[in-house]
């Protein structure tokens, strides 16, 4: 209902080696501010995105050409969280900051996201198109931290990784004045990757798909596991681990192991060459 997704045709797919996964926030009136709701139609969309082998990269965008993402919408904004209406445990309203998973959903999606922005790209926004791995940004579009003007803010990636992209005085000034910074500016700064006229973002971002669709999905897959590393920490480790399992699974070695105890009997691992 507040999201839509789409999915390339097969004869596309044959073509360039991959599906496009696209995923729209459209509350284009709201200029694409979130909910509870539109973040779990978000997360599924992803989930999606992730188990569907034939899908090889995933672009975010919003409706429209006004907004990538204006944030958590205000008006649904709680004591606690951002609050669904129809949503109630044991007679109670349950606020949510749900946002915060779907940034680490996209962050451990294990193919590469690409945030296509036209617009206003701001407040939790702006934080989604940072977790993004990719962006490409329309001439039209505004970049901007609007937290602290509405008593708001984000002390994870918002904050650290946008550090990581900007530099530590940058990010401080970005969250510190709440001012908004042109696509250009957001180019200088490093925040985005590249800068577009409107009216070629889509061909832009398709073209940058199709790259990607060309390249070895396992060598993006563990690259970007291996970045998120550096800064994610044990959890960062504990991804790029779970792709290093997952090939070790698919060789003669891993399968030795597995069939040794099925079988009964004690493994040959003699066979496997140690490589230096
Ligand atoms: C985005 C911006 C700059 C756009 O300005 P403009 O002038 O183009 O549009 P306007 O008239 O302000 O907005 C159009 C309609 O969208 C609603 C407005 O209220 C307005 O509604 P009507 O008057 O037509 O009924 N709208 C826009 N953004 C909204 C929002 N976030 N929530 C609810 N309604 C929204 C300008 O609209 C703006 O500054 N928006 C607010 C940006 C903002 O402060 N976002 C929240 C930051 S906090 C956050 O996202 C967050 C976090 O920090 C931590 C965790 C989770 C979330």
């Amino acid at each position: 209902e507040e999201v839509i997704y789409e999915k390339s045709k097969i004869e596309d797919m044959r073509r360039e080696g991959g599906k496009i996964a696209r995923i729209t926030i459209n509350r284009p009136e709201k200029r694409n501010a979130f909910t509870p709701k539109t973040i779990k139609e978000m997360q599924r969309c992803f989930d999606d995105a992730r188990d569907d082998a034939t899908v090889g990269v995933v672009v975010l965008r919003g409706a429209g050409d006004l907004a990538f993402c204006s944030g958590g919408d205000q008006s649904v904004r709680g004591d606690g969280g951002y609050v669904d209406e129809r949503e109630e445990r044991g007679g109670k309203k349950v606020p949510r900051l749900n946002v915060l998973d779907l940034q680490m959903q996209i962050r451990r999606l294990p193919k590469p996201v690409i945030a296509s922005v036209a617009g206003y790209c701001v407040g939790g926004g702006h934080i989604l198109h940072m977790i993004c791995d990719l962006t490409i940004a329309a001439d039209n579009a505004v970049f901007g931290q609007t937290g602290p003007k509405v008593g708001s803010f984000d002390a994870g990636y918002g904050s650290t990784h946008m550090a990581r992209l900007i530099g530590q005085k940058k990010a401080r000034e970005m969250w510190f004045l709440a001012r908004m910074y042109d696509a250009k500016e957001a180019l200088n700064m490093g925040l985005v990757n590249c800068v577009v006229p409107l009216k070629d973002l889509e061909r832009e971002t398709a073209t940058w798909c199709r790259e990607i669709l060309r390249n070895s999905p396992t060598a993006l897959r563990l690259t970007k596991n291996a970045l998120n590393a550096a800064e994610d920490g044990q959890a960062g480790i504990q991804d790029l681990g779970g792709s290093a399992t997952m090939l070790f699974y698919q060789s003669g070695e891993g399968a030795e192991g597995r069939r040794a105890f099925l079988e009964k009997r004690a493994p040959d691992f003699s066979q496997f060459q140690r490589f230096p």
